[in-house]
């Protein structure tokens, strides 16, 4: 297969509601699209890091640099000839950078696997054609809305509600919503906001019968959430201390950890989501799959993972309606009993619709493999 041209797109969609985290709150979904047209078939990849290096250290302009200056001439010095599996070598000379490198690969394992006609989750060995569907919940500004938007999402049939929490906005606001719905799957997650001088937080929510606790402690952290793990009974489950498979492994070594939240970005993209998948299959830990306020396209390359069968808890895979008035692809809808259908059709089975993309884009570059970047 022979790429000729990569496109790279800034898009922009409004949230129809602001997401607030303990790091801070979204009003707009922006990110880079990567599009791969090779002499068979069009790839896509969306990267999934924001505008600031807040959740990781990646971030949207940093990205593009990444993705002009050094990931796509790295392709093309291959002679464009390149399969998905080889991707990661050709990179190996950049240090760092998954969620860049993770946008470019999946963006060739797409159009490679649509030239096969092959669905990417049947090249995965996905066992299920629907998932499991969760909803995280944003910070909200009282209790009373968290209230209101949690009985908004058990009616429309969400099968595990996540509470974002913060220091200030955790134990109290979550022994409300245990106490109105004692038997719902629960958990929470701290985004990194807490420290082990907090353990009385964590032993207050060990009374709540949460699923999880996710990401308490430092972002780069494995040795003081095994401290913590081996304190508290609820489980810890890891999410921004997870950026390559060799830490999944480290963090099951230490105790860091006994849940691992994948997101295929974080991790480097499709394959390294396989690898930490199967190492955690390996070690009988389960997985679910995270979300980054994806557009359709990393929606669907979401899915087809959360179809693997390690992935035994719902994800936060949720349809388009919780996140954009109007997706980037055709919506991905929820049935009422909180499953949603994983994409059949070659690749990840989805392709953003022309005018609405062109509509979402503030930023465009193409690069040729004969001519290198255009003039914009
Ligand atoms: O449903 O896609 C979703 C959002 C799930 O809470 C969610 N994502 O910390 O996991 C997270 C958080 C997030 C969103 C992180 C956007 C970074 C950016």
């Amino acid at each position: 297969m022979k790429i000729h041209e990569v496109e790279l797109r800034l898009v922009s969609l409004p949230l129809v509601r602001p997401f607030r985290t303990s790091f801070g709150e979204t009003t707009t979904k922006e990110c880079i699209l990567v599009r791969v047209a090779t002499d068979e078939a069009e790839g896509w990849g969306e990267c999934v890091c924001d505008r600031e290096p807040d959740f990781s250290a990646e971030f949207n302009a940093g990205a593009w640099e990444v993705l002009r200056t050094f990931l796509v001439p790295a392709l093309f010095r291959a002679g464009g000839d390149v399969s998905a599996v080889r991707v990661d070598e050709l990179f190996a000379s950049v240090r760092g950078h998954p969620m860049a490198k993770a946008a470019l690969l999946n963006a060739v394992l797409d159009a490679e696997l649509r030239a096969s006609g092959t669905s990417l989750a049947g090249w995965l060995g996905a066992e299920r054609d629907r998932v499991a569907c969760g909803v995280s919940v944003g910070i909200t500004p009282t209790t009373k809305d968290l209230l209101a938007q949690v009985e908004g999402y058990l009616s429309d049939g969400y099968r595990r509600i996540k509470l974002k929490i913060a220091p200030g906005v955790d134990v109290d606001r979550v022994r409300v919503i245990r106490e109105r719905w004692p038997g719902i799957l629960l958990s929470v997650d701290a985004n990194a906001a807490y420290t082990l001088a907090d353990l009385d937080v964590f032993r207050a929510l060990d009374d709540l019968d949460l699923l999880m606790v996710e990401q308490p402690l430092h972002h780069d952290d494995l040795v003081e959430h095994a401290r913590l793990q081996a304190a508290i009974r609820t489980d810890v489950c890891l999410d921004e201390s997870i950026k390559r498979p060799a830490d999944v492994t480290a963090a099951i070594a230490l105790g860091s950890c006994r849940i691992v939240n994948i997101k295929q970005g974080r991790v480097g993209g499709v394959l390294a989501a396989r690898e930490v998948h199967d190492r955690c299959r390996d070690a009988g830990v389960p997985v679910w799959c995270g979300g980054m306020l994806e557009t359709g396209v990393g929606r669907a390359t979401n899915l087809a993972l959360a179809a693997m069968p390690n992935f035994t808890l719902p994800g936060d895979t949720s349809p388009s309606a919780r996140y954009f008035p109007e997706d980037l692809t055709e919506p991905f809808v929820m049935d009422p009993d909180g499953s949603m259908a994983v994409p059949g059709g070659p690749g990840i089975g989805v392709t953003p619709v022309g005018e609405r993309l062109d509509a979402a884009t503030s930023v465009r570059e193409i690069a040729t493999a004969n001519e290198g970047w255009l003039p914009r």
